[in-house]
């Protein structure tokens, strides 16, 4: 019976957590914030800014996403895109990816379609690692290898007067000193794209992909992952091991 108390109570805290983890990350001041889990309204802003995704090309809706339903994209047009002006200063970027190609696109801003006119703000892969470009600043690399098919968190925090840091999954993997975009004419953001990439399209899952006007600290960027943690699944996981140890 003391166990099975104990039991309890941490199930208590693993839900208190997960809903005081869910309201901070709701709280952050998102632009668009995509969870891509309405099947029936897949590019839902969950933020109610109202900047809503749209699927194109070869973009479709699965339910097997990092938490909930993602976005499968083909490799060849399919892509989310945002039409929407985004900050160019103080800035944090995020996304959930999965693929086993290191040579795609995965975010960008944009002026016109598929980067008329001008990009930048571009998350893509080269040799499996990700690579970053804020313009004017320059392109950069980081060592870390995320086209591995197993599921990545990758963000990006341009902070005025510090610079761009580099996250994935949680962990700092680099840092630039270029702290802004000069990119302010820009009209939209795609998602599962990038014109820096050999491979502009992205090919394989995306969730949870966010933009959020505030640099964010690490330990927020942290708090973006654990969301996911969905506390649903685990109840019922924990509740099959109550039961089946009485
Ligand atoms: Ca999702
Ligand atoms: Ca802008």
């Amino acid at each position: 019976m003391k166990n099975f108390m104990l039991v309890l109570l941490a199930l208590g805290l693993v839900m208190t957590f997960g809903v005081v983890v869910q309201a901070k990350v709701t709280a952050l001041p998102h632009v668009f914030n995509l969870s891509f889990n309405n099947q029936g309204n897949p590019g839902k802003d969950s933020s109610e800014n109202g900047n809503n995704g749209e699927l194109k090309g070869g973009a479709k809706w699965v339910a097997n996403g990092y938490s909930g339903g993602a976005v499968q994209l083909d490799g060849g047009d399919g892509h989310v895109e945002v039409v929407v002006d985004v900050p160019e200063k103080n800035f944090t970027m995020g996304v959930w990816v999965k693929t086993d190609d290191g040579e795609v696109g995965i975010y960008s801003v944009l002026d016109g379609v598929a980067g008329a006119g001008g990009h930048d703000r571009h998350f893509f892969l080269k040799g499996g690692k990700i690579n970053f470009r804020t313009w004017q600043g320059p392109a950069w690399a980081t060592d870390r290898n995320v086209a591995d098919g197993k599921w990545h968190h990758i963000a990006l925090v341009a902070k005025d007067g510090a610079g761009q840091t580099a996250y994935v999954d949680g962990d700092k993997v680099g840092t630039h000193a270029y702290d802004h975009s000069d990119f302010d004419w820009q009209k939209r953001v795609w998602i599962g794209f990038s014109n820096d990439a050999a491979k502009d399209y992205f090919k394989g899952l995306i969730d949870g992909a966010s933009y959020t006007a505030a640099a964010l600290t690490g330990d927020q960027v942290k708090m973006k992952l654990m969301v996911s943690v969905e506390p649903k699944g685990k109840l019922a996981s924990t509740w099959s091991v109550i039961k089946t140890s009485h």
